[in-house]
């Protein structure tokens, strides 16, 4: 079951002036950055709040890392702007079963590692009305010791 929103992803031509841009217009700070070579993206993720599954929301704010990348074909394309929204859920690959079942393409065989050892996939936009939609099963709802 879709339980919150996880984050919102945002793409963006320089990391560090969009981060510097929400630390200074709306006093988000940045709680985790990482490289994910998979996904050809840098990220800053700069939470929102928390939420009583034990996962949070988040901003995700992606800097491509290669220009093959999804996100820098997508910028080359569109320009800055929202790239996708992600649902949080406590079971990603029962999900994405369900909504794969309904007939809406599910980009991945099996999740893949998303931001901060949490487990993605992604539904195509064009089965979800345009929007490139995420469903994520953060680490600390698999492992809550962590
Ligand atoms: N939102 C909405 N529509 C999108 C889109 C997006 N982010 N990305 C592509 N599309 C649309 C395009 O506009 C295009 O539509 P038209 O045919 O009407 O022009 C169509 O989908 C095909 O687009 P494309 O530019 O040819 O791109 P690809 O098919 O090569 O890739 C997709 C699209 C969804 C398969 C690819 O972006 C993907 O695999 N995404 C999942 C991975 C990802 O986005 N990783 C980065 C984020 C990582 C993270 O969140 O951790
Ligand atoms: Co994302």
């Amino acid at each position: 079951m879709l339980t919150r929103i996880d984050h919102i992803g945002i793409a963006c031509l320089d990391l560090d002036t969009t981060v510097e841009f929400y630390r200074a217009t709306y006093g988000f700070e940045v709680f985790h950055t990482e490289v994910n070579e998979e996904q050809g993206v840098r990220e800053a993720m700069l939470r929102i709040n928390g939420t009583s599954d034990g996962g949070a929301s988040y901003i995700q704010l992606l800097q491509p890392v290669r220009p093959d990348s999804t996100v820098a074909k997508w910028l080359e394309k569109n320009g800055e702007g929202v790239h996708h929204i992600a649902f949080g859920t406590e079971d990603v690959d029962g999900d994405a079963a369900d909504i794969r079942e309904k007939g809406v393409r599910v980009l991945y065989e099996a999740p893949r590692r998303g931001s901060m050892g949490s487990r993605i996939t992604f539904l195509h936009p064009k089965d979800c009305h345009g929007v490139l939609t995420e469903l994520v099963t953060s680490a600390a709802v698999e492992s809550p010791e962590h």
